[in-house]
């Protein structure tokens, strides 16, 4: 047992664990969607009026963002005061994929497979991404109970009827041929013995859809991908950020300004479409919150599209996945994933009571730990702040012995470092800020408002409404990823070759000035403050 729980936590414990096998048998009911509207106003971060600020300028100007997001997207750019030539450019592509994630690797696959000569730049090494951090699964209805049609309607319930209808009817459509060609190239997917995937539960599915590599998913999805980039011989130049798109003279996107994030030189790539898969926003700490999210997390495709003039769509909606690890400290934010819900563990306050449904949408779910926690007192004191339990042992209490080793064992070891036995005690779990539910504005075949900028994955605002449901991120990835580098790839071959140009950044810091934004803030930010801008600080790479 660990040995740093306090005398509150140890005492509460017991009350877990008298419980548990009443707590097993009960099933919560569901929330009404009043009750739900009405939790959610009162306490889902996303309806706190005070951290959210007006944009002054640009396409969304007039609509309210996070105070940080507002920041870094009216910020200065990190260019303002360097002359840039672009007369001689140091990398020439068809298509320029900025990230190294599961969005832009899904891309490059695609955009190489039809022909096109392919540049692929990230600010730290491929697969150093969320992709790589997401847990427990991906969403496809491909069971005979199940139909493209209900996962639409699940993900568009849970998304508050926002989702753009024909991003979400790609998104659920082409699902089951993404878990095709995740198979196909050697995604190791949990199966029966008789090869039928093994599929379960997430919040908010009327189905058991997810489909899951134990609960290592992204990282096994991501390992598959990059082996793919790298075997195709697709260049990679790793520790080199965007930090600037170029536009051609017609406004076309045309390649970026790059910077090495160890050398701080400046390099320019020429490209004749781009794609944009720089990933979330985690590490920007929306209202102070811990994050699930890579240390690369840092909203950059948003600030660098917005200065173009690409606009945002549903900026003001993020993510907090309920199941945060809110002890022991060192692991304070790290994702818990919602499969350990799925096998069957309940959340519980104090008093070793079951106080909602597990499977609620994340929104809800996040919103009645903060009230169970806050307005009802009902948490335990963390180090960090409060917390209250996520019930494992309840797991094997249902479904039999070595079934956390054999579905959860990455969760096993998370903790298991410290000395806690998620088999035999129940775990501490607050919200922590896990998604960014809004992004880019996209058509179906992945544009932007930008000719020739095409945009996936968490970069990208719409796909989800305004909350996401599990596993439609990993599939969003591969959807939208592979639907930009076909997309990227057919665009570059009839994209006309314009002189470049970067007056755009010069008409962006016009109209800072003109609004009185004359803050010093440099964005992108690239890295968390707290890296002092060092990719190779502790922890980044991992
Ligand atoms: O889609 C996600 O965010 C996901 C699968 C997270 C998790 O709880 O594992």
């Amino acid at each position: 047992m660990y040995t740093n729980y306090t005398e509150e936590m140890l005492e509460s414990m017991k009350n877990v664990a008298a419980k548990r096998e009443s707590n097993a048998a009960m099933e919560p009911r569901r929330m009404t969607a009043e009750e739900k509207d009405n939790l959610l106003a009162a306490f889902h971060p996303d309806y706190k009026a005070s951290e959210f600020a007006e944009l002054k300028i640009g396409p969304n100007k007039g609509e309210k963002v996070p105070v940080e997001l507002a920041s870094l997207l009216q910020g200065k750019s990190r260019i303002e005061d360097t002359e840039i030539d672009l007369s001689s450019p140091d990398y020439d592509a068809d298509v320029l994929v900025i990230g190294g994630g599961g969005a832009g690797s899904s891309a490059a696959i695609e955009a190489h497979q039809a022909g096109a000569k392919v540049l692929m730049v990230t600010k730290l090494r491929i697969g150093d991404a969320n992709t790589m951090m997401a847990e427990g699964g991906i969403q496809a209805a491909d069971k005979p109970n199940d139909s493209p049609a209900q996962h639409y309607l699940d993900a568009f319930g849970g998304g508050h009827f926002a989702a753009k209808p024909e991003l979400l009817r790609k998104l659920v459509t082409e699902a089951p041929d993404a878990i095709l060609w995740l198979n196909r190239l050697g995604v190791e997917f949990d199966k029966e013995p008789d090869g039928t995937m093994i599929t379960t539960h997430g919040g908010g599915t009327s189905r058991k859809r997810m489909h899951a590599a134990k609960d290592y998913s992204g990282a096994e999805i991501m390992r598959t991908l990059r082996d793919e980039v790298l075997n195709r011989g697709i260049p990679v130049v790793d520790f080199t950020a965007a930090i600037e798109l170029i536009l051609d003279r017609d406004g076309k996107a045309a390649g970026a300004v790059l910077l090495n994030m160890e050398t701080k030189e400046i390099r320019i790539a020429r490209a004749k479409t781009v794609v944009l898969a720089t990933g979330g926003a985690g590490r920007l700490h929306y209202q102070g919150f811990p994050t699930s999210n890579h240390y690369g997390a840092t909203a950059d495709g948003l600030v660098l599209a917005y200065r173009a003039g690409a606009k945002l769509l549903y900026a003001d909606t993020l993510q907090y996945h309920p199941t945060g690890a809110a002890f022991p400290e060192q692991i304070y934010g790290a994702l818990v994933t919602e499969k350990v819900r799925s096998l069957g563990a309940k959340l519980v306050n104090r008093n070793g009571e079951v106080f909602m449904h597990p499977l609620e949408t994340r929104d809800v779910c996040a919103a009645s730990i903060i009230r169970e926690c806050g307005e009802r007192n009902n948490g335990l004191a963390t180090p960090g702040g409060k917390g209250l339990w996520l019930d494992t042992p309840m797991i094997e209490f249902k479904n039999g012995a070595g079934t956390i080793e054999k579905r959860i064992p990455a969760m096993m070891r998370m903790f298991g470092k410290y000395g806690i036995d998620i088999r035999k005690e129940p775990i501490l779990v607050y919200p922590t800020l896990h998604y960014q539910n809004g992004g880019i504005d996209i058509t179906a075949d992945g544009m932007s408002g930008i000719q020739n900028l095409f945009v996936a994955g968490e970069a990208v605002g719409g796909i989800h409404g305004r909350n996401r449901l599990m596993g439609n991120s990993l599939l969003d990835i591969i959807v939208f990823g592979r639907n930009a580098g076909v997309r990227a790839a057919a665009a570059a071959k009839t994209a006309s070759a314009a002189p470049l140009s970067l007056e755009h950044v010069k008409a962006f810091a016009a109209m800072r000035r003109d609004a009185g934004l004359d803050g010093a803030e440099l964005s992108p930010r690239l890295l968390p403050h707290y890296t002092h801008g060092n990719p190779r600080a502790e922890n980044v790479l991992r």
